[in-house]
Parts: structure tokens; C-alpha cells; sequence
């Protein structure tokens, strides 16, 4: 859990990185790669993930601004790219104007249930790796090469002088 805003910036901006990586590596065709017809889209799931970034915050009490029409899908890749770049420096400033280590231990409900504000930070980020999963799998089967996120991506172990593994 986090003792201090630093803490958590330092690990957001880890995140953040990796995630706006594989932002920025997405198509305008890719958007329509389905996992199954009720699913959701990639890029839907990509959108998802920045509107939910401030969606998030402020129901943990944080005020930020709320994606521009966020019930709409865009059909440019970019479009959700540049969207991830500000809501995700607006995350970072809004936390460290809005909050201090203190407030960390103060409790919240947040969806229904009490926390700590530490926590909903903890939450925060399990809810992009869990949706960030999901996107190199779709964007795979989108035929796009995948940026690695905690290691190298298959493509990428060639540029280490080394072989992928092969299971
Ligand atoms: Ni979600």
C-alpha cells in the first residue's frame, strides 16, 4: 500500500509509459479488432482505459477533467493516443496538487465500499494492467507488433542478441 504520493507518481509514471507505448503503436484499423462479437473492441478497450483515467479519480474525490465525449469511441488511433497523454499528466498533476502522504490514510468510499485512499491508488493501476492485458492480446491478433511492457516482446529479443524463448 502507499505511504507517500511519490511513491505511487513514481510507479504511475512507470505505467503510464509502458501503456502510452502500446498507445501509440495502435492503427486506425486495429480499433475494430473484436475478442469475441459481445465484446468489446480494442479500440473500445483502449478508449476505456483513458476515459476511465480520470472517471476513476474523481470518484475517489480527485477533481480532474472528464474525457470529451467519452461515449464515443474515435475511429483514429491517434485521437486515443493523445487522449492517454493528457489524461494521463493531468493524473499526475491533480494527485499532487489535491493530495498529500496524509490524506493517503484517510478513508473513502469509493463504488460502494470503504477504503483507504492508498488503495484506491492501488486499484487505479490494477484496473490499466488489467485493461492493458487484454489490448496487447487483441492488438496481436490485430497483426500489430506489440512494444514489450515488463520484458522483452518476441520481436524484441533480437535486438538484446539473444533468441525468444520458445514456449
Ligand atoms: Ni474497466
Amino acid at each position: 500500500m502507499y505511504t507517500s504520493i511519490n511513491e505511487f507518481i513514481q510507479e504511475w509514471n512507470q505505467e503510464a509509459a509502458s501503456t502510452q507505448r502500446l498507445m501509440d503503436a495502435l492503427t486506425d484499423n486495429s480499433l475494430q479488432q473484436m475478442v469475441s462479437p459481445d465484446d468489446r473492441s480494442l479500440g473500445r478497450i483502449a478508449w476505456h482505459v483513458v476515459t476511465s483515467t480520470p472517471g476513476m479519480l474523481n470518484e475517489f474525490g480527485i477533481k480532474v477533467d472528464m474525457v470529451e465525449n467519452e461515449n464515443t469511441v474515435p475511429t483514429s488511433a491517434k485521437e486515443i493516443a493523445e487522449a492517454f497523454r493528457k489524461v494521463s499528466a493531468d493524473t499526475i498533476d491533480s494527485i499532487q496538487k489535491q493530495w498529500t502522504d496524509e490524506s493517503l490514510k484517510e478513508m473513502k468510499n469509493v463504488f460502494g465500499m470503504e477504503m483507504p485512499k492508498a488503495v484506491t491508488l492501488s486499484l487505479f493501476l490494477k484496473h490499466l494492467i488489467h485493461h492493458r492485458g487484454q489490448m496487447t492480446v487483441l492488438m496481436r491478433q490485430a497483426g500489430i507488433q506489440v512494444p514489450g511492457v515488463y520484458g522483452p516482446a518476441r520481436e524484441e529479443w533480437v535486438h538484446m542478441g539473444m533468441q525468444a524463448p520458445v514456449i
